[in-house]
């Protein structure tokens, strides 16, 4: 018995010698000390021996177990050492090699250019207010003074969801539901972007387009507070030697109203395709709140008067960068897009 012990631990050192892999000296390991395993088997079978034989065979057995086991031990630690130094290699990087160089994007000139409009207006003290695109025909036309039989409210002219739901043709209604917030005697100095739908469409004109309209209402505004405001934005939007004109117009919720013209920015008002031979390109409408607009909103057009303003961000943006299509702003040809800086 303890002639076969030593034959088998023989016979181990030379299996574990031989395993040129961890996953040979494992096979190995199950074979030797595994649940069935040669040595594992002997171990068991020592109750069978007599108890003269059983103590001197079983410490041989336990001490050969140990000494295989610390084989094995020493067998994968040299192998995993070999082993590291070929992963290492595998892994080798050269680090002078030129990087790889991320694409990186630029904004889409309508962010640029609400973000200009927005800067000059908050210089001022305005506050940026958003509000729903899907209104009510209350607070799209009617808190605005459009009576129910106004042009301007046709279906032909408006996405309608439902008689009374509809998709905002203006941000206007989002000036009349903080007015009515506000109301009735504090001040307010806002501008509201966002987007605006029409049934429309053609070169200048998209079904989706965005708005930036503003509103001021508190004691004494008049229209020359107007025609400060909208001068000084207008030359920091388009460069301090533009020339400013304001035409009589009509707005529903102004009265009066104006349109705001600035010298051509093509041919400096010698007059060109782009201005019609005009000399002027029209940028703003503008005009004081209509008194009825002021009351439907619970302010006393005794006490306060206002001003407001819009402007279509597109017609804004395509006189400034000179684009004569309104679609190339959502067509997102890279082409296009690339031309204008990143920020
Ligand atoms: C309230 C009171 C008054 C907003 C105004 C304009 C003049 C205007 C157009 C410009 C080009 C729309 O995008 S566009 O087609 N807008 O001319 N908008 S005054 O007046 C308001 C709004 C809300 C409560």
């Amino acid at each position: 018995m303890q002639e076969n012990l030593k034959a088998l631990e023989a016979e181990a050192r030379g299996d574990i010698e031989k395993a040129a892999t961890l996953e040979e000296v494992e096979e190995q390991r199950v074979r030797y000390l595994g649940r069935k395993g040669k040595l594992t088997l002997i171990l068991r079978g020592m109750k069978d021996l007599s108890p003269v034989e059983r103590p001197g065979v079983g410490k041989l057995a336990n001490e050969i177990r140990a000494r295989v086991e610390g084989l094995i031990r020493q067998r994968m630690s040299v192998l995993n050492e070999s082993q590291k130094e070929e992963r290492l290699e595998k892994e080798r990087i050269d680090v002078t090699m030129p990087g790889v160089r991320p694409r990186v994007g630029n904004k889409h000139p309508l962010t640029l250019v609400l973000a200009e409009i927005k800067r000059v207006f908050m210089g001022l003290g305005f506050s940026v207010v958003e509000g729903p695109e899907i209104e009510s025909d209350y607070y799209n036309f009617e808190a605005l003074n459009l009576p129910p039989d106004h042009p301007a409210r046709d279906m032909q002219d408006s996405f309608y969801i439902t008689e009374e739901i509809l998709l905002r043709t203006h941000t206007s209604p989002v000036q009349a539901r903080t007015m009515e917030r506000t109301a009735p005697n504090v001040p307010v100095r806002i501008i509201c972007p966002g987007k605006v739908y029409r049934r429309d469409a053609d070169s200048t004109h998209s079904p989706m387009f965005h708005q930036v309209e503003g509103l001021v209402v508190d004691k004494n505004i008049t229209l020359a507070n107007l025609k400060g405001v909208l001068t000084l934005f207008v030359r920091e939007l388009f460069g301090a030697d533009r020339k400013v004109r304001f035409r009589p117009s009509y707005f529903p919720f102004t009265e009066p109203s104006a349109e705001v013209d600035i010298s051509c920015v093509i041919c400096g008002g010698k007059g060109c395709r782009v201005c019609s031979h005009t000399g002027w390109l029209e940028i703003l409408g503008s005009g004081l709140v209509h008194p009825r607009v002021l009351a439907m909103s619970g302010y006393d057009p005794k006490e306060v008067s206002g001003f407001a303003f819009g402007m279509g961000v597109e017609r804004i943006a395509m006189l400034k960068y000179g684009i004569d299509d309104i679609r190339l702003f959502f067509e997102n040809d890279l082409r296009f897009l690339e031309q204008f800086g990143t920020v």
